[in-house]
């Protein structure tokens, strides 16, 4: 047996361990016990790591006991404050001199020391910088706050009241007092701001006082412009003027990325970012037909240009003026003659925020006034546009603000007023307005008075579309014995009965459908038992049981979404929809198309399509005529177009060399970001009918690749499944002539269009439509394409955000007469064709 004893010398502690020997050891019971101590402490050891990892883990990530790893917020005020006693002196206006600085850390001092009154405020208070002072004396301010983790439930409590009532102990009593400085404040503003916008103009970079002077444009840029910009970039330009002045700002060039949570451009009728006299926020890109260009109601203004995301962009280029404030402020007037036009403040600019104005529109006596806006543009964040109770024009009581595409209004004498007003924050294009005399004898001399004022075709009334825009056209109606009396007393072409699409609005044309109730009714009619719906299997001729299915996985159908790897995809356009559906992925993959780079201006009544509007569309010349058909680009080398406007009786039509293609074209004669390629290759459909006009398509492979820019890009083509209903409203487009036998257009036209159901499209051509063809436009007539727009695209968009190409143009009997449709190429029953002659 071993045994050793320690002794730790006299004075020390005296602490023994005890080795035992194996005849010393402890006998089974004491055994028994140190074992089930051992446990009990193991068992305590785990508990005790337990609940530490439950604190610092699981307790610390849930963000209620350990919050201190929260992240920490910063809660920003922006405003104004006006200085009683303070006299003008032109250097406050310059934040390097001394007055300046005095005056500025004198009312820093001030806010601090009201904001330190409220405890609550006191408690997270950081700092207070005035960034500005102007006439009046007017300080520009803003003080910020830090609200840790551990308090984040307290930024509710942030509020503008809050802080107004801070600062206005400063301004006690009479609404002013003698601060402790011996500043007399009164008036005072307060408004929530993003902190990414409260800078110091004494100590940050990328911060510029910028003067605009009449008669002179300057310009400045964003920082990196045109290169592009960098991530984290906070800029601020103050722009001042003398008092008499009002400032414009354009800006030519406008590309910065799409999500303006992360990158935007505000702009302030203010020296300070308050939100209660924003003119505008702003990303994205602007072509060149709808650029931003905003007015101040004073002689100041600040923009500010914050990117987050790391997306670079070009960044902006800017232009800068003053105009004589009473350029901005006098507005309205008395209008006498028998027609004008007037517009909003400063149109097509951004009207300037607190601005009146009233028109008093005075024609003869007898005559009556119509007023029609041609572009109306009033939408305000926040604004409900039934109440319009900031910015609104008002025309006998009623107001008006948003966006409207057609109104149209009337007097009820001779005399109309239209009152236009601008409230000091968020400002937009306004409007332009028409306005005429007329004879309420004769309102419309041969043609149908709407009761909104307008004049439409004597023809186009009782059938059964809504040409006026307030249905006047449609009510009132005998029926004829060629359409169908609706229960709510419209008439509808009896053709459009029973074709599932709501035409009446109260849904009677497409109740008494002759099928029972638990049968389906086709879409060419014929009844079958309900459950053919859905159930994989094509029982309809027009596959309208299958057409809307729930996804059912695995099985195949006509109607399913074929992925790269087979796999069967049961929904309804599943392709580019921004759902990954396939397990490959495939129907997400070659989604770069469809979408239109610039953000457009709606124009209301014109068909004149605006530049990158149908990035899509290219025009096709042939040898020394000009403009003869259209196309659309698939991808950078491969064009789409129709198959008649190359297989003709001349051989010269199908001689590549002999054609010359324009894509990024608006105007014929403008050559201004249009790349023009040479035809390499023409490959037309091999079963292309050219006396039925069936398989009316062809490809044309470019010389050189086209490269993609603002105007100029791919459309999506569908997949074979893809459905586009009877009723969906399309665009067609293109140089085509504007009235049958016409000449081919200068400018590219658009023109909405409706789907037309399949069985009505083979009545109205007799029988001369195949599965390869679909009819679009409107029964009535007076929308089509025509001569010229051949091998154009038809486009739809779609919910996921892009567009479709649905049909070329391709036939049909003249041009936009009545019950007689345009006859499109339909691309789904072609795709496998584009697919394996192209790759695309
Ligand atoms: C054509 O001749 C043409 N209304 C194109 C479309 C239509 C008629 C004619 C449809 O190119």
């Amino acid at each position: 047996m071993h045994s050793a004893r320690y002794d730790y010398g006299q004075n020390g502690k005296h602490e023994r361990i005890n080795f035992l020997s194996n005849n010393e050891k402890v006998p089974p019971k004491q055994k028994k016990g140190i074992v089930v101590g051992v446990i009990v402490a193991l068992l305590v050891l785990a508990a005790v790591a337990g609940v530490l990892i439950w604190l610092f883990v699981f307790k610390a990530n849930s963000g209620t006991t350990l919050s201190s790893r929260r992240s920490p917020r910063t809660i920003v005020f922006s405003g104004h404050m006006k200085l009683a006693d303070v006299p003008f002196d032109q250097k406050l206006e310059d934040i390097s001199s001394k007055e300046f600085t005095d005056l500025a850390s004198n009312l820093e001092d001030v806010i601090g020391e009201c904001i330190k009154k409220d405890s609550f405020l006191a408690k997270y208070y950081n700092t207070s910088v005035v960034t500005a002072f102007s006439h009046g004396v007017i300080g520009f301010y803003w003080s910020k706050f830090d609200v840790p983790g551990s308090d984040l439930e307290m930024v509710p409590e942030f509020s503008e009241e809050r802080m107004l009532d801070a600062l206005e102990t400063a301004v006690q009593g009479s609404r002013s007092i003698m601060s402790p400085r011996s500043l007399k404040i009164s008036e005072v503003t307060a408004a929530l701001t993003d902190p990414r916008m409260a800078r110091n103009p004494r100590s940050v970079e990328c911060f510029y006082v910028l003067e605009a002077e009449e008669g002179k444009i300057k310009t400045f840029a964003s920082p990196g412009y045109p290169t592009g910009y960098t991530s984290k970039s906070r800029c601020q330009w103050q722009i001042r003027a003398s008092e008499k002045n009002s400032i414009l700002v354009d800006f030519p060039i406008f590309y910065i990325e799409d999500y303006c949570p992360d990158d935007f451009v505000y702009i302030y009728d203010s020296l300070s970012s308050d939100e209660y006299q924003a003119i505008t926020q702003k990303c994205g890109q602007r072509p060149p037909s709808n650029p931003l260009a905003v007015a101040s109601s004073g002689n100041f203004m600040l923009i500010n240009f914050i990117i987050d995301s790391d997306v670079q962009r070009p960044g902006f280029e800017a232009q800068y003026t003053a105009i004589p404030l009473s350029n901005v402020t006098t507005c309205g007037g008395i209008l006498m003659e028998t027609e004008g036009v007037f517009t909003s403040p400063l149109y097509p600019r951004f009207y300037p925020p607190a601005v009146d104005c009233k028109w008093t529109i005075k024609v003869a006596p007898g005559s009556k006034v119509r007023v029609k806006f041609t572009m109306f543009r009033m939408k305000e964040p926040r604004v409900d546009i039934h109440v319009c109770h900031k910015d609104y024009v008002e025309v006998m009581g009623t107001k008006y603000c948003g966006e409207m595409t057609s109104l149209a209004l009337t007097s009820n004498n001779n005399v109309l007023e239209v009152n236009f007003h601008s409230d000091k924050s968020y400002t937009d294009k306004g409007f332009s307005a028409e306005y005429s005399a007329y004879d309420p004898a004769d309102p419309c001399p041969g043609k149908f008075a709407c009761a909104s004022g307008i004049c439409i075709a004597k023809e186009r009334k009782c059938d059964g579309w809504n040409d006026c825009g307030d249905m006047s056209d449609e009510i009132k109606c005998k029926c004829d014995k060629e359409q169908f009396p609706c229960d709510n007393g419209l008439c509808k072409p009896r053709m459009w009965v029973c074709d599932h699409v709501n035409d009446c609005g109260d849904g009677s044309d497409e109740k008494r459908c002759s099928c029972e109730e638990n049968e389906w009714r086709c879409g060419n009619g014929v009844c079958l038992p309900q459950d053919v719906v859905c159930d994989n299997k094509q029982d309809c001729i027009d596959g309208s049981d299958e057409a809307s299915c729930k996804s059912s996985p695995g099985i195949c159908s006509e109607f399913s979404f074929i992925c790269n790897n087979n796999e069967c995809v049961n929904k309804v356009n599943a392709e580019c929809d921004r759902v990954n559906d396939c397990s490959d992925n495939s129907d997400e993959a070659g989604c770069d198309c469809g979408t239109r780079p610039y953000k457009l201006n709606r124009i209301v009544g014109g068909q004149n399509a605006e530049l990158g509007e149908w990035p899509w569309q290219v025009s096709l010349h042939f040898m020394t005529n000009g403009h003869v058909c259209g196309a659309s680009i698939i991808s950078d080398k491969w064009l789409l177009s129709a198959s008649h406007c190359f297989v003709t009786n001349d051989p010269a039509n199908h001689v590549a060399s002999n054609w010359q293609t324009y894509s990024g074209m608006q105007a014929q004669y403008k050559q201004d970001g249009v790349q023009h390629r040479a035809v390499k290759t023409i490959i037309s459909h091999p079963n292309y009918d050219h006396m039925t006009f069936d398989y009316d398509i062809a490809l044309l492979e470019l010389s050189d690749p086209l490269q993609f820019t603002n105007t100029i890009q791919p459309i999506c083509l569908p997949s074979a499944s893809h459905v586009f209903p009877a009723g969906t409203s399309c665009w067609v487009t293109g140089w085509g002539a504007q009235r049958e036998g016409g000449q081919v257009s200068m400018m590219l036209q658009k023109a909405s269009v409706k789907i037309i159901n399949d069985t009505v499209c083979d009545m109205v051509t007799e029988g001369q439509v195949t599965s390869r063809m679909l009819c679009s436009g409107f029964l009535a007539g007076g929308v089509d394409a025509c001569q010229g727009d051949s091998g154009g695209p038809l486009v739809c968009f779609e919910e996921s955000g892009k567009w479709f190409q649905v049909g070329i143009v391709s036939w049909g009997e003249g041009c936009a007469r009545r019950n007689k449709p345009g006859v499109y190429t339909r691309i789904t029953k072609l795709r496998d064709w584009v697919q394996k002659e192209t790759g695309i």
